[in-house]
């Protein structure tokens, strides 16, 4: 069960987004006069934060280089870009009550819940390779969920205006001024849009987790430029390579869940190109269930990060769709 990982794990800091073991370098939320071309098929990001019911502290979710302009972001003619972030909690937050809060379809209201905060970034020095933080917020403003016995927050970017790439990243923390995790909490969203580093030695990854009852994943990337090889890893699989998406374009597929994957992370590799650097390359990533029902990819891996066992002398159970 979830709340026993959560409990049971002992150390979770899954404060930083992206995560400390995801080794990615920003999200990215392009304006929604962008081309699709260049990374981010709806121009909008969505994550969420658990915070433990036992944590009863204020806190703040800040945002590194919130601006578009500057340093880190992606500049397309000149910096025009508007980005809003926006904070929210209570009902409808919840994305296991309110399928719509995790805005995978553009018609889905994802807005639910009280907004706590938002502010609109355009090209401003002020806050240009430096932090904004959000709050303070209460824990109790959050929408609760019994299961994983934590309040959830959402915080939602938007590219409201221009064309321009906003690279930022977040932090859950107790104090405005320094990094300072809860213990406990984590953050996940269901469609992650996120920047490669430049360097064709790096390998991301991405940790969804597999919950009782899946017995098949549907991979979608999109605009992965023919970055090299995704491969699949899980204390199961060695290396299962998953289909790549072009220019533009989105590749799906679907991965066979083994029984000994349940209740663990997977871990998605992301190695890019070995013979020349495919640069500034933004890709999406997205996961459903065999049921239609989108998995959560959470920023520090529930159970940990996974390693390949190798199965020796015992019988392997359900080998149907072993992929080559
Ligand atoms: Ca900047
Ligand atoms: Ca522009
Ligand atoms: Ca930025
Ligand atoms: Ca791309």
């Amino acid at each position: 069960m979830f709340s026993m990982t959560l409990s049971g794990g002992g150390e979770i800091f899954g404060q930083a987004v992206p995560g400390k073991d995801e080794n990615i370098p920003f999200l990215v939320t392009f304006g929604k006069n962008g081309e699709t071309s260049w990374g981010d098929d709806d121009f909008n990001s969505i994550f969420f934060f658990t915070v433990p019911k036992d944590f009863n502290r204020q806190f703040y979710i800040k945002v590194f280089d919130p601006d578009c302009g500057g340093e880190n972001d992606e500049i397309q003619g000149l910096f025009d870009s508007k980005t809003m972030f926006s904070v929210y909690g209570g009902k409808g937050v919840d994305p296991d009550k309110n399928v719509a809060s995790r805005g995978l379809k553009n018609t889905d209201n994802y807005k639910q819940g009280n907004l706590l905060a938002s502010k609109v970034f355009g090209n401003e020095a002020t806050y240009d390779n430096k932090y904004y933080s959000f709050g303070p917020f209460n824990p109790t403003e959050g929408d609760y969920n019994e299961k994983w016995k934590s309040y959830i927050f959402k915080i939602v970017c938007e590219g409201i205006s221009g064309d321009d790439g906003n690279l930022y990243r977040y932090y859950l923390s107790r104090d405005a001024n320094n990094d300072l995790s809860i213990e406990g909490a984590n953050a996940f969203t269901y469609e992650y849009t996120f920047r490669m580093w430049n360097d064709n030695k790096s390998v991301s990854h991405i940790y969804p987790y597999v919950d009782t009852g899946i017995v098949s994943i549907k991979e979608r990337n999109f605009d992965w430029d023919d970055d090299g090889v995704i491969l699949i890893v899980s204390t199961y699989k060695q290396g299962v390579p998953a289909g790549v998406s072009n220019e533009d374009d989105e590749k799906v597929q679907i991965i066979p869940v083994e029984e000994a994957e349940i209740g663990k992370s997977l871990d998605f590799q992301f190695h890019k190109k070995k013979e020349y650097i495919v640069k500034n390359n933004n890709v999406v990533v997205s996961l459903e269930n065999q049921r239609g029902d989108a998995l959560q990819f959470f920023s520090s891996p529930i159970g940990g990060v996974p390693v390949y066992q190798p199965v020796i002398g015992i019988k392997k159970t359900k080998r149907q769709g072993t992929n080559k």
